[in-house]
């Protein structure tokens, strides 16, 4: 499925395409090549964590329930892009039709109805929850909602078995029409937990106030 990718070697972090690349120049970009445990560390390091799917996807919709994107129901409103995907020929040409060939600055769109940026494509984002396909269908077969959710109790993939692997939450500057349409506000991806990507980045949060649990309208958008 993935046969375009590849493996290349020295790229981390710090330095994104590889040995010879740094991050200076690019300190308004999100940071990717984030291994789960990286982020994790990170969050614990700030005072905040990952979020959940359901705080995740909260927050992308900005008030807006049931639309197909964090900005309403239109790919291009008014024939402008809303958000860094890929235009062209996948993956042979990106078109950078939306400004952008391949990742971009962090808030180069506007933002969703809760003021925060890039909710949709540029990186996926790490979520907390533990990945399996059935997590909705799970949910739904007790009929009553679930309030807070905070995913399963242990991965399951079906396609690889013995992979641990959380969610994924937002698409990337990689989603095209035509093969992964998942900067729909309603999809999600999956992914290892060791392994990160020049196209995988992830969000903190902080609960707040007097709750003891977490609630996403006091998400706070940072991407690092
Ligand atoms: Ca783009």
């Amino acid at each position: 499925m993935f046969q375009w990718w590849r493996y290349e070697k020295g790229a981390n972090w710090r330095h994104p395409t590889g040995p010879e690349s740094d991050i200076k120049g690019r300190e308004k970009f999100p940071v990717v090549h984030i291994a789960y445990a990286d982020a994790e560390a990170y969050t614990k390091w700030a005072d905040k964590r990952l979020p959940t799917e359901a705080e995740w996807e909260f927050a992308a919709r900005g008030g807006r329930a049931g639309e197909v994107y964090t900005w309403g129901n239109e790919l291009k409103p008014g024939g402008k892009w809303m958000a860094n995907i890929y235009q062209g020929r996948f993956p042979i040409k990106d078109n950078g039709d939306d400004g952008f060939a391949g990742i971009a600055p962090v808030a180069q769109f506007p933002a969703n109805g809760y003021g925060l940026y890039d909710m949709a494509g540029n990186v996926w984002e790490w979520c907390s929850d533990w990945y399996r396909p059935d997590t909705y269908a799970l949910r739904a077969q007790f009929g009553v909602p679930v309030r807070n959710p905070q995913g399963p109790d242990t991965p399951f993939d079906p396609a690889e078995p013995t992979e641990k692997k959380r969610v994924h939450r937002g698409g990337s500057f990689l989603c095209t029409d035509q093969y992964c349409t998942r900067y729909m506000v309603g999809t999600r991806g999956k992914g290892e937990v060791s392994t990160g990507s020049n196209h995988l980045g992830f969000r903190c949060v902080k609960s707040g106030g007097p709750r003891t649990q977490a609630s996403a309208d006091n998400t706070k958008a940072s991407k690092p």
